[in-house]
């Protein structure tokens, strides 16, 4: 069987919760199509996240790679198209404030997605959830941990595919910020209709 690293993410600045924790933990051990699910939830800290990423896929070995981060405020489920060479935004879990520098120096500007993008949205939309494609994933550290993951892979001459989705809030962190939100399962059955179709 093939194995899919699926990484969520700890809670972050103003979130005291983070949905795609919940995620991860409901759906590791599952298996989804031809995939067992190894979930993994990772820290905020921009000198950490990235290289616990690649740690765990050194460790691992996946055959693909989804990783989830919550985007405070979206209304929809969002796979994302690119990861671009860039750290900015607030402070991290750790106090460090990026300034808008590479995040690998001499990498390249950014990468596309190697996910099934365009499926994954026709997916998710056949279960009756909304879902578009995103055009950025920002530059916190989402977008951090996708470039690292596309980066790995380029490096390491690997065909795996791997890339990032953005889900809105849970109902119990869209009632803490005031932002749109939906359930905890349909957030997994989002992402469980996401990972199927690899
Ligand atoms: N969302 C943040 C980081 C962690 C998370 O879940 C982001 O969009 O960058």
């Amino acid at each position: 069987m093939k194995k899919l690293l699926l990484t969520g993410f700890a809670p972050f600045l103003d979130n005291p919760v983070n949905p795609t924790t919940n995620i991860v933990e409901q759906l590791h051990n599952q298996v989804i199509s031809d995939y067992a699910v190894i979930g993994h939830v990772l820290t905020v800290e921009f000198q950490q996240s990235g290289s616990d990423m690649v740690r765990l896929i050194e460790t691992y070995d996946p055959d693909a790679v989804v990783s989830l981060g919550v985007a405070v405020g979206r209304r929809l489920v969002t796979p994302e198209r690119i990861a671009i060479n860039c750290n900015d935004g607030p402070i991290d879990n750790r106090g460090y404030k990026p300034a808008g520098e590479k995040i690998v120096e001499n990498g390249p500007d950014g990468y596309f997605s190697t996910l099934p993008i365009q499926h994954m949205v026709q997916n998710i939309k056949k279960a009756n959830l909304p879902a578009e494609i995103s055009n950025t994933a920002g530059t916190y550290l989402c977008n951090n941990v996708m470039y690292h993951t596309l980066h790995y892979f380029k490096e390491q001459k690997l065909h795996r595919p791997s890339g990032f989705i953005h889900i809105p809030a849970s109902h119990e962190l869209g009632l803490e910020r005031n932002v749109p939100s939906w359930s905890n399962e349909d957030l997994a059955k989002a992402v469980w209709e996401s990972i199927a179709c690899l």
